[in-house]
């Protein structure tokens, strides 16, 4: 075994009352992971609270049907360690790092590159397609039993991540994974439905406003979407509806980089990058003060939205 999968097994059989923490705009894979985090930790005998600054959203709500993730833990629950899901940096949790005192133990377990060393034990494996197939091998090396609906909750994590097992973290070890996971009762077909075939009215409204807005830059090999708070107005929509909009900017036979742009009441820019071929969306964003995986990343920035637009085209263009 892995020296440091060893000791974040041991610290969670060290631990007994449990904080289940991760990153802000919650997606399949933290939602998913954090939910059989829970289950794995009360097969272990421990006590757990989940707990995430932004709601679950819709589409994923099949994962949890007694609502177990919420904005604070319960008042009662006095927690000895926190498991930090699919992020590696406090920074990225938001308002939930008011929960994480210095006299907790922490244990992170996560697959974003590029993150420095976090406090306490860390299993961190950029290889790995999800946290949910990081969670996958603790469960399996703790010998535990995968019952239906955490196969549901890791399938999901791995399924959502892997974009339906398309992105280049589809690997042998991840579908692997995903079949011993169907084999235990994860329903592959009913998931699929579930993530990606809910799509609201407003979703697609905002859908095809949003293309009737696209531009192309650097022929054909660099596609843009900017949208501002009317064009969310218009449309009746939400973050929930914006989710998926990017993964067409990219879907084009020249597209290299692919970004969505949208532009928050508050004036904010939420940036998100999608990329191919060795284009790498990370360290974009890294550049842009952001980051995320090789393929998909994002970054804020409060920039005034035609300045925010040239600034990243012109890094996006050096990694082109
Ligand atoms: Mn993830």
């Amino acid at each position: 075994m892995k020296k440091v999968l060893r000791e974040v097994i041991q610290a969670l059989k060290n631990s007994r009352r449990v904080l289940i923490c991760s990153h802000i705009e919650p997606d399949g894979d933290s939602i998913g992971s954090q939910l059989a985090m829970a289950v794995l930790l009360e097969d272990m005998g421990k006590e757990t609270a989940i707990v995430n600054q932004d709601p679950v959203p819709s589409r994923y709500l099949f994962l949890d049907p007694d609502r177990r993730i919420h904005a604070q833990p319960p008042v009662d629950f006095q927690p000895d360690t926190v498991v930090l899901l699919d992020c590696s940096k406090q920074d990225r949790i938001g308002e939930t790092r008011r929960y994480i005192t210095d006299d907790l133990a922490v244990i992170t377990i996560d697959h974003h590159p590029g993150v420095p060393q976090p406090r306490g034990p860390a299993y961190l494996d950029v290889e790995a397609s999800s946290t949910g197939e990081l969670i996958v091998d603790i469960i399996e090396e703790l010998n535990l039993t995968i019952g239906p609906a955490q196969a549901d909750q890791l399938y999901t994590a791995i399924v959502s991540d892997t974009g339906g097992f398309r992105f280049p973290n589809t690997t042998a070890k991840s579908l692997a994974a995903a079949a011993r996971l169907a084999a235990r009762g994860a329903r592959p077909y009913d998931i699929a439905v579930k993530i990606y075939e809910q799509r609201s009215v407003a979703s697609l409204r905002l859908l095809s406003r949003a293309l009737g807005k696209l531009i192309m830059y650097e022929g054909d090999r660099v596609s843009l979407v900017c949208l501002v708070p009317d064009d969310m107005e218009a449309c009746r929509a939400g973050q929930e509806e914006v989710d998926g909009i990017v993964d067409f900017l990219v879907a084009m036979k020249t597209v290299e980089a692919g970004v969505l742009m949208r532009q928050l009441p508050s004036g904010i820019i939420k940036v998100n990058l999608r990329t191919r071929m060795d284009v790498k969306a990370n360290k974009i964003a890294e550049a842009m003060g952001g980051g995320g995986h090789p393929n998909a990343a994002g970054y804020r920035t409060r920039l005034p939205l035609d300045q925010a637009k040239d600034e990243l085209l012109r890094e996006i263009c050096k990694h082109l």
